[in-house]
């Protein structure tokens, strides 16, 4: 499964165009210009997968790292400093990984639901409701 399976060619091109400079990564932009910001739970857990190439269930930094190649196979790696803010952005309980975080942890668990919900708080900046 690959990104553009999920989201529009056109629209993921002129994101990864927009942060071409290094340093100039803004992941809630980035994701928001892809068209997964607005996209069904089922979707974004679909992207989630992608993006946690290793299957542990997280996004790590490593991962983050090469978040482009994701979209577009010749998409640059981020520097360390766009990886750092990324993970800072997105790790709330600052376990250095990007998955169950804290307080949604323990929401998504009494909910039945899995950390994924977790990377849709982090898109949608609100807690998901089932
Ligand atoms: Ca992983």
């Amino acid at each position: 499964m690959a990104m553009n399976s999920i989201l529009n060619t056109d629209d993921i091109k002129k994101a990864l165009d927009a942060f071409q400079a290094v340093d100039s990564f803004d992941p809630k932009r980035f994701f928001e210009m892809v068209g997964l910001k607005a996209k069904s739970a089922e979707d974004v857990k679909k992207a989630f997968h992608i993006l946690d190439a290793d299957s542990s269930g997280f996004i790590e930094e490593e991962e983050l790292k090469f978040v482009f190649k994701h979209f577009a196979t010749d998409g640059r790696d981020l520097s360390d400093k766009e990886t750092k803010a990324f993970l800072q952005a997105a790790d709330k309980d600052g376990d250095g990984k990007i998955g169950a975080e804290g307080k949604i942890k323990q929401y998504t668990r009494t909910a039945g639901a899995s950390h994924i919900y977790s990377f849709i708080y982090f898109l949608r900046g609100h807690q998901w409701e089932p």
